[in-house]
């Protein structure tokens, strides 16, 4: 039985939170029905503020078992864009001498970044809740306990594996079901010396780009560095290094350590630039209707003249996306064999691989990028498409059609 407790006080400091935006209702956008008629339980998407923290956050709480099941359907080496992305970040860290100690990751998925560290470190471990992902980094020779992660975990691991010098953890703090309790068990397994480092999208970028389909359920916050400081600061860490990246349409990849001594000044200058106080709030939420309203319009105007619309990319936002603005599509293609003949959450839009599209349909008239966080990559490969005529429609901020 899935419950919802709706949450009315701040995750981080226990303030109370304000109303900000509501999207109706979903299902849980990680989780693609095998069959087009299954029942899917819908959760409310109200998204609350919390003025003090400066950050966004779930209006209902899940348990994390409902959320990250054993059919979770994200492998980060489905994703070229991510594992290139993840090379990058692989390079970067290992210019911390800590990187040559134990790393410990929490979410660490399929592996992937802790297969690029292996051979650096002395020693390298994940943790990931989901069993599918847990076993295929187990087969391929990354080590990786299965379960969630909080200060318990964090002590029982410290005690038995001994503590790290690099704890790593890559959208999961957004995620989590008790925020205090994960960095209360980070600070635990860091050693003294050690350092953290976390990237999550970055909630100044999401009101600036209109990103709002990344409201869903697996996100219960959406963080910024005000919030992150305020959390950090509770469990005797404080930011050291500030990185922007453009993961998801704009994230931070934070670097903390026991070293309380000050806010970086990266750190610093983005909290004066965004944050002091966040911008773009009144009028977000009439941005996103005026949004929803024009990309329904728009592909509903190409199915009236008989185009054939379609998805390009089965992502989890594209379950908000889709079912927030009320839009169908004749069907969603994507690489990633864990999606393909399932069905898109809430609106069961079939979703098909690159072969079977094209033998079914040849290509699409247009498609809808729901992809859009990897459109250059996207487009590039597309360009015979387009050549050919073949369009594309770029969903936000404002949808054009390309
Ligand atoms: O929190 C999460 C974020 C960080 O990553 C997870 N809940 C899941 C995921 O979010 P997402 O699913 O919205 O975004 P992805 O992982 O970027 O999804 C891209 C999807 O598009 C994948 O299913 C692969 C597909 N794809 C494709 O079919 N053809 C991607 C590319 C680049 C392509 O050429």
């Amino acid at each position: 039985m899935k419950t919802e407790k709706k949450q009315t006080v701040c995750r981080i400091c226990e303030s109370k939170l304000n109303d900000f935006i509501y999207l109706g209702k979903t299902p849980f956008a990680d989780s693609f029905p095998k069959e087009k008629d299954k029942y899917e339980k819908q959760y409310q998407l109200d998204i609350k503020l919390c003025a003090a923290c400066q950050c966004l956050q779930m209006g209902h709480q899940l348990t994390m078992r409902e959320v990250f099941n054993d059919d979770y359907a994200f492998f980060t080496n489905a994703s070229p864009a991510a594992v290139e992305h993840f090379e990058q970040y692989a390079e970067d860290i290992k210019q911390l001498p800590q990187s040559k100690g134990f790393v410990f990751e929490i979410a660490s998925n399929d592996g992937t970044l802790l297969e690029m560290m292996k051979d650096h470190s002395s020693k390298v471990l994940g943790i990931d809740a989901c069993a599918n992902v847990v076993r295929y980094a187990n087969d391929k020779g990354i080590p990786t306990l299965h379960g969630f992660f909080n200060q318990t975990r964090g002590e029982e691991i410290g005690e038995t594996e001994g503590y790290a010098d690099m704890v790593i953890a890559n959208n999961v703090l957004a995620h989590v079901e008790n925020i205090n309790s994960f960095v209360a068990g980070v600070s635990i397994i860091l050693k003294s010396t050690g350092v953290f480092v976390f990237e999550f999208q970055y909630l100044p970028q999401l009101i600036n780009n209109l990103t709002w389909d990344n409201f869903y359920h697996e996100h219960r916050m959406f963080l910024s560095l005000t919030a992150i400081s305020r959390l950090l600061r509770k469990h005797s860490m404080a930011i050291v290094d500030v990185v922007e990246t453009p993961q998801h349409g704009g994230s931070v990849r934070v670097t903390a350590s026991k070293d309380m001594g000050h806010l970086s000044a990266t750190a610093t200058k983005l909290i004066n630039r965004y944050e002091k106080p966040l911008h773009g709030l009144t009028d977000f939420k009439y941005r996103v209707i005026n949004n929803c309203e024009k990309l329904k319009l728009m592909v509903e105007q190409l199915q009236f003249e008989g185009k054939v619309v379609a998805g390009y990319g089965a992502t989890a936002k594209s379950c908000t996306l889709l079912n927030a603005a009320d839009i169908q599509l004749e069907y969603i293609v994507d690489l990633t064999p864990h999606k393909i003949g399932r069905f898109a959450p809430g609106t069961k839009i079939p979703i098909i691989s690159p072969k079977q599209e094209k033998a079914r349909y040849g290509r699409a008239d247009v498609y809808l990028l729901t992809a859009w966080n990897y459109a250059d990559r996207i487009l590039q490969k597309e360009r015979s498409y387009m050549g050919r005529g073949g369009r594309f429609i770029i969903p936000i901020p404002n949808p054009i059609l390309i």
